[in-house]
């Protein structure tokens, strides 16, 4: 098998020094296009739904929860038509870890950064490549909370032979796993609560910790728990649970695997708010890839997945055919949630749950504040060498941004800042600003590449200092070939605790060069690792640490760059990477694009002079 001849962790160092000595001479995949077309079609809309046995109303693709799955080959063009059946909200879709490179930043799909959100009944086609990249991917939603209503769905691109393409590993079978968590309130009533400013009746409402944890869709809500559901989140509801809804019931189950085989997970946190970490039953997994890039392969037995991350691992099925858990908790906040349990089923198991303890395993995880644990296995990772693999860290960076991530006030609303700006959504998208060269589409100049140091992010007495605080749109504007450091260092929040966040770049991977708990404000460069770090699109900043990434402003546009916990993006945890093209020139939005903001009323204004006619 081939899971049985990788080198156990504790061999690694003294293989460290061959796989060093291959990396000088990587390279990424080398970008390639297959002339093969892979269409789908989405149709968008509402329906009620049981994940967990309660019924409520979320967001369905073609009728299916999750979304369908894309499958492609390396080089493939991907071409998806989306329409929006939904009532009254835009939608977009943004490809996670596939990074739009060939001047595709229209077909991102972060709701006004990319492009306008897609009205109801109407159709918008996303067209692109994926010339350049190969593993496990998502998609889901990028406006508002609709990617915790359901919206969401697996992205597979495979090796593809016609090129050579060969991964460093093999096995004989897969799963996909999309872990999230899950809420019985709305989007719309989460964000309510959320934006309620501070009066004399009432304030913030926070969305609280989830109800359920799902797998593949499908969890298990204790129906007998939902008399205590408190009073601010059940008045006026109806919920209906029935636990032997065929929505949720019978639960998931991950298989049948072949006894003795090597099977592939593909494992995504889907999730909204959750850290969550899983664990098989007497199986270690071996992990081979993040986010999509090669890792040294590492054997874990309880695996941590940050909300947006991705992990490919490889399980040896050498136990005694029959069924075992597979269990998922939360970590990084105080869990008010059940673990998840779902069953892997070997093939030849009697069909049904195993009939072991899954409280006992599950009580085996690290536990939710064990923040060592989490920085271990997240330092864990290194890039895996050899050609075709992983690009060389970079060298030699040319600018170093400091972020802080803090919570304030701004207008009596409870908002979660970097550097002192809460971000909202402009009218226009920025791709638009950029290639009308329109001013005022953004603002500018609010954000810097330090915070003020004269407040204190960190103390953990009294609330936190009230700073000089900024609303709009956070952009930072990057040369093309920058090499950009991030330090993201995380502050307080205005009770006094802090938050863990999971950071996301959209349009380039980055390496983690290391994190820490404590302070980092300076960008000190010291324990950082600059030889083999790992590269990926999604990373966790512990709660009062800091973590530090380098990525290549290698793919002109503006890209999105923010926590990727649901409600903390509404709040204003995100910021743009605007990447000046070299060029001097911003592609012009695809033809089918819809206008929205300053750009209608020009585009109307040059109609009416060229004569009121359509060409
Ligand atoms: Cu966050």
């Amino acid at each position: 098998m081939a899971c049985s001849v990788l080198p156990a962790a504790a061999l690694l160092l003294g293989t460290l020094a061959l796989l060093l000595a291959a990396q000088q001479a990587t390279a990424s995949y080398p970008p390639q296009v297959s002339g093969n077309t892979k269409e789908y079609n989405f149709t968008v809309s509402y329906a009620f739904w049981a994940p967990d046995c309660v019924e409520r109303s979320i967001i369905v693709v073609n009728g299916q929860y999750p979304g369908p799955a894309i499958d492609v080959q390396r080089g493939d063009r991907v071409i998806v038509r989306v329409t929006n059946q939904l009532y009254a909200e835009g939608i977009s879709i943004h490809w996670h870890g596939i990074l739009q490179t060939g001047g595709s930043a229209y077909m991102d799909g972060s709701a006004y950064v990319s492009h306008c959100p897609i009205l109801p009944h109407e159709t918008f086609v996303y067209n692109f490549t994926v010339p350049d990249q190969v593993g496990t991917f998502w998609w889901h939603g990028h406006n508002a909370g609709h990617s915790s209503e359901g919206f969401y769905g697996s992205f597979v691109v495979r090796p593809n032979p016609a090129f050579g393409d060969t991964e460093p590993f093999q096995a004989d079978g897969e799963s996909m796993l999309l872990m999230n968590d899950w809420w019985h309130r709305s989007h719309q009533d989460q964000f309510i609560g959320l934006d309620i400013p501070q009066n004399p009746t009432s304030d913030f409402r926070f969305v609280g910790e989830p109800q359920s944890l799902l797998l593949n869709g499908r969890g298990q809500y204790n129906c007998s728990l939902l008399a205590s559901v408190p009073a601010a989140y059940s008045a006026g509801d109806a919920l209906n649970c029935s636990t032997t809804s065929p929505q949720c019931s019978p639960n998931t189950v991950i298989g049948p695997i072949t006894p003795n085989s090597t099977h592939r997970l593909r494992i995504v946190n889907t999730g909204s708010l959750s850290f969550l970490n899983i664990a098989i039953e007497g199986h270690n997994m071996t992990v081979v890839a993040a986010d999509a890039n090669y890792v040294t392969p590492v054997s874990v037995k309880y695996l941590d997945v940050w909300a947006g991350q991705r992990y490919d691992v490889l399980i040896t099925a050498d136990q005694p055919v029959a069924n075992y858990w597979i269990t998922v908790t939360v970590r990084g906040r105080r869990p008010n949630t059940p673990p998840g349990r779902w069953a892997l089923q070997y093939a030849g198991a009697p069909a049904g749950l195993p009939t072991t303890n899954a409280s006992a395993l599950a009580a085996q995880q690290p536990a939710w504040d064990n923040q060592n644990f989490t920085l271990a296995q997240q330092n864990l990772y290194t890039s895996l060498g050899g050609s075709n693999l992983t690009d060389p860290v970079a060298q030699n960076p040319t600018r170093q941004i400091v972020l802080v991530n803090s919570q304030n006030r701004v207008d009596g609303r409870k908002r979660n800042v970097l550097n002192g700006v809460a971000y909202v959504d402009p009218m226009t998208p920025i791709t638009h600003t950029l290639f009308f060269n329109m001013t005022g589409g953004y603002t500018t100049g609010l954000i810097s590449d330090q915070p003020p140091l004269t407040y204190n992010y960190i103390k953990t007495i009294g609330s936190p200092d009230n700073y000089t605080l900024a609303t709009g749109q956070s952009v930072f504007e990057v040369n093309e070939g920058d090499v950009i450091d991030v330090v993201l260092q995380n502050g307080v929040t205005l009770v006094n605790a802090s938050d863990p966040h999971p950071w996301h770049l959209h349009g380039m991977d980055f390496w983690v060069l290391g994190s820490a708990a404590g302070e980092n404000f300076n960008g000190s460069t010291a324990k950082l690792n600059t030889v083999n770090p790992v590269y990926r699109s999604t990373v966790g900043l512990i709660a009062y640490g800091w973590t530090y990434i380098r990525f290549v402003a290698s793919n002109p546009g503006p890209w999105f760059f923010h926590c990727h916990l649901i409600s903390h993006m509404h709040m204003g945890m995100n910021t743009v990477i605007n990447i000046k093209p070299a060029s001097g020139v911003y592609p012009a939005p695809p033809p089918g694009s819809q206008m929205c903001g300053m750009v209608t009323p020009l585009v109307l204004q040059d109609f009416f002079l060229q004569g009121g006619r359509l060409k």
